[in-house]
């Protein structure tokens, strides 16, 4: 922020290529993506996983491609063959005679999308020509179905051209749009190839042509957001305003009566009909800067906001920051699992009202934690402090990591924080949670989320500004900056997330005169920092952070050692599911209970607080990680009898047990089995 109050741009996270990722956990991470997560979903994409939930992502491409040609050979004579608007989910019966109709979901585009973000930040760490040249004919395939003035969805130019921008609300066109943008900007960053960037920037404009004030232009926002975000990232790549321009009109046009909702939809405006919760579901319900609660569809939510923090940033618009923070208090003190996961009800894959965050029928959408990433960083570029790092960091080791198997081949959508998988195969209420990881699904957002995020965690983890280097989360890496004239280079060890050192060496031509600023994780109590002698005179602390001001000359290192205790957490009381019930944590990891080690019934398990936990490492899933055992006890079989109800009898029913806890990022890799993040404890 600056001075005046007026938010502007305090901190820039580095171009991808001047950071290399040594760090052992997230090292580990992105060459899951590179070398198993990116070829099994292009195969995915391309309907090549045996048994798993068909994309027809490239096939619609591909349809839409001929369709173009065809369109443009036969001119207005084409147009007289018009598909009925219609969705096919599900293969057809005979799957070698399928019509060239679009199947998916109305939005499949956007898988290809995410996929070519994530391959653009693949590239940059790590050139690799076989995979450029897949994904260079991606391109090909991709561009060829755009229409001559600029147009780009499949689900129109296989269906009706004629009904394009008509349904807002529901169909997905800004979506997909928004998400094409994103892949295009990564992939010409990465590559310096702009086809694909052209044909976003064709699309945008066609859609500038086509929105805004004056008469005869349609007066609609995005019914999901993310091309607000987008368009940023469009408008910061070319330096052309009209993008910025029109993410300002989707952002104003939010929330202004008569919705825009209704004039597209008048058959079903009723009398009272403002108070419906579908404005809720979209955040449309308000003009962006008077939402103060997050509502609605958790994923557009953050989505959203991310979009409007942009903004507020390169608008230096005050009072879009003011929502902006109170949107994310809303969010983080109020509605969010202590995994970083949010949204706590299917119905809508939405928020629930303040402190409804059930455990076992918990949505906590993978994207939805990836948007509040998203948020968090646009958060960090206005305004340095540790509360939105703090949370950053727990959504990316908990609630998106758990979205992902340790082989990087399936995936969850709903990350619940328990799980009794009798339940989910029985009970209607739970069919959204799955007992076990997917391959792919029908309606397949999370994976190629989780791709192109982990693909690009440096730039979460470390931002910039002239004088200042900030380090938000403590991941090992090679860090090349330019300071003026000069040139520095930063070389981070650390060893989170299992212990809590971390160091960072500074190796200079010429002594520099530069800040460090060095995030002190809300999760830690105390800590020292060694290797300066003259800390009291060059540093401070604020919002979170530790500065160090000072002229540093080459080798000067600094050692960060944050304690890191396992911890028992207790929610705020007013969440009804957690009352009497401790979750634990050490550093930021939240551990759970798997059957797999502590036997069924988890729910029989209370932990005893008194006797103090040990962590250990162990390395029996593939990645080295730190269990942790409780002492505990669990009700003794003879406890259960035939009887559903008994007179209660106290402590005799009890046997001492183990309690054993993994990272609840790494559970379900051993099948299916109950899970549970929050215990009992014994008072
Ligand atoms: O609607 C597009 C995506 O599909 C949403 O972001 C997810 O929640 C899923 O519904
Ligand atoms: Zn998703």
């Amino acid at each position: 922020m600056s001075t005046n109050n007026k938010p502007t741009t305090v901190s820039k996270p580095l171009s991808l290529r001047s950071v290399t990722v040594t760090d052992n956990f997230w090292k580990h991470q992105m060459e899951l993506v590179r070398k198993e997560v990116i070829p099994y979903q292009w195969d995915a994409l391309n309907d090549r996983v045996p048994d798993a939930a068909p994309s027809f992502c490239m096939r619609n491409f591909k349809i839409a491609g001929k369709i173009t040609k065809a369109r443009r050979e036969q001119g207005a004579a084409y147009e007289e063959r018009i598909w009925p608007l219609k969705t096919f989910e599900t293969l057809p019966e005979d799957i070698n005679n399928m019509e060239d109709r679009f199947y998916g979901f109305l939005f499949q585009d956007s898988d290809f999308a995410k996929w070519i973000e994530a391959v653009g930040y693949s590239l940059t760490q790590h050139p690799d020509a076989e995979l450029e040249q897949i994904a260079d004919e991606a391109i090909d395939i991709v561009c060829a179905a755009q229409q001559d003035n600029g147009y780009l969805d499949t689900y129109y130019i296989i269906n009706d051209m004629s009904k394009i921008f008509t349904n807002l609300r529901d169909n997905h066109e800004l979506y997909c749009f928004g998400h094409l943008t994103e892949g295009a900007v990564a992939y010409y960053q990465a590559t310096g190839k702009d086809k694909l960037l052209n044909a976003a920037r064709r699309y945008a404009d066609f859609i500038y042509d086509n929105f805004g004030y004056e008469d005869g232009k349609l007066r609609g926002y995005p019914g999901h957001e993310i091309a607000e975000m987008a368009l940023i990232r469009l408008h910061e790549v070319t330096g052309d305003s009209k993008y910025l321009e029109l993410c300002n009109f989707f952002l104003d046009e939010r929330g202004v009566k008569p919705y825009y909702f209704d004039k597209e939809h008048p058959e079903v405006v009723k009398k009272g009909h403002e108070n419906d919760d579908r404005y809720h579901y979209h955040q449309a319900h308000l003009p962006v800067r008077e939402q103060t609660e997050a509502v609605g569809h958790s994923v557009r939510a953050v989505y959203l906001y991310s979009g409007m923090a942009d903004a507020a940033r390169l608008n230096h618009d005050e009072k879009m920051f003011e929502a902006c923070e109170k949107l994310w208090d809303s969010i983080t003190n109020k509605k969010m699992y202590i995994t970083g996961g949010i949204g706590g009800t299917h119905l809508g894959e939405a928020f629930s009202f303040n402190y409804d965050l059930p455990n076992d029928t918990a949505y906590a959408e993978t994207c939805a934690s990836i948007g509040l990433v998203f948020f968090a960083r646009r958060m960090l570029e206005m305004k340095i402090d540790n509360k939105y790092s703090d949370v950053m960091e727990r959504a990316f080791y908990n609630g998106i990591l758990s979205g992902i198997a340790l082989d990087g081949k399936s995936f969850f959508y709903v990350n619940p924080l328990e799980v009794l998988p009798e339940a989910c195969h029985k009970d209607e209420r739970k069919r959204h949670v799955k007992p076990i990881r997917q391959k792919w699904f029908g309606c397949a957002c999370c994976p190629p989320n989780i791709t192109r995020l982990l693909s690009s965690i440096s730039t979460y983890a470390y931002t910039e500004n002239e004088d200042t280097f900030f380090v938000h989360m403590y991941m090992g890496g090679e860090i090349d900056k330019v300071v003026g004239n000069d040139s520095v280079h930063f070389s981070i060890d650390s060893d989170f997330p299992w212990n809590g050192k971390a160091s960072i060496k500074a190796s200079l031509d010429k002594p520099l005169s530069y800040t460090l600023a060095l995030r002190i994780p809300g999760w830690c109590n105390s800590y020292t920092v060694d290797g300066i002698n003259d800390m009291a005179n060059c540093s401070e602390i604020k919002n979170g952070y530790l500065y160090i001001t000072r002229e540093w000359t080459d080798g000067d290192t600094v050692t960060l050692n944050f304690d890191m205790p396992v911890k028992l957490m207790q929610s705020n009381t007013l969440v009804r599911e957690n009352e009497g019930k401790l979750a634990v944590m050490r550093g930021p990891i939240v551990f759970c209970l798997e059957e797999a080690d502590n036997g069924k019934h988890l729910h029989n398990l209370s932990i005893d607080p008194g006797i103090p936990a040990n962590a250990t490492m162990f390395d029996d899933l593939g990645l080295p990680m730190s269990k942790i055992t409780m002492q505990g006890r669990r009700y003794k079989s003879s406890a259960c009898s035939d009887n559903l109800y008994k007179e209660y009898s106290p402590a005799s029913d009890y046997e001492q047990v183990t309690l054993t806890y993994i990272p609840y990022f790494a559970w379900n890799n051993r099948g299916e089995g109950e899970m549970q993040v929050w215990s009992s404890f014994v008072r």
